[in-house]
């Protein structure tokens, strides 16, 4: 069924607390932590608690995509990168670099974003 926890989902398993992760902030529907590889000073990843296997996928259950987009502001907020400016990337399929295979919006800031990213 569509968001039902996936056994062999690394992202599950961290909104399960069974893989440690350094969370920054947790509401009911999504969980933030920071990314093992930060890519900039302020790297976090933004997960709904739900599994949907990419950000097509996610946009099946509106309310949701909503919630997770307003807590990927919510943690730019937070980690003071709202007024420098930052982004919200979602790598969606292995030739666009998508590892993991469980949504989570990137939110990288903290430092100057080339356009076009690499
Ligand atoms: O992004 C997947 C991201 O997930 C990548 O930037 C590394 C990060 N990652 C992988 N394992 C962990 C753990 N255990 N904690 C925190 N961050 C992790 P993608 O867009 O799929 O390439």
């Amino acid at each position: 069924m569509a968001g039902e926890p996936q056994a062999d989902c690394l992202f599950c398993k961290i909104v399960a607390g069974e893989v440690p992760a350094t969370v920054v902030r947790e509401d009911e529907h999504t969980v933030a932590f920071r990314d093992i590889n930060p890519q900039a000073p302020t790297h976090v990843l933004v997960v709904p608690k739900a599994h949907y296997p990419n950000a097509a996928a996610l946009a099946a259950d509106p309310g949701l995509s909503a919630a997770l987009l307003a807590a990927a502001g919510e943690v730019a907020t937070q980690e003071k990168i709202d007024e420098s400016g930052y982004r919200i990337v979602f790598n969606t399929g292995a030739g666009a670099g998508q590892t993991v295979f469980h949504v989570h919006a990137h939110v990288l800031g903290g430092r100057g974003l080339q356009w076009p990213p690499g």
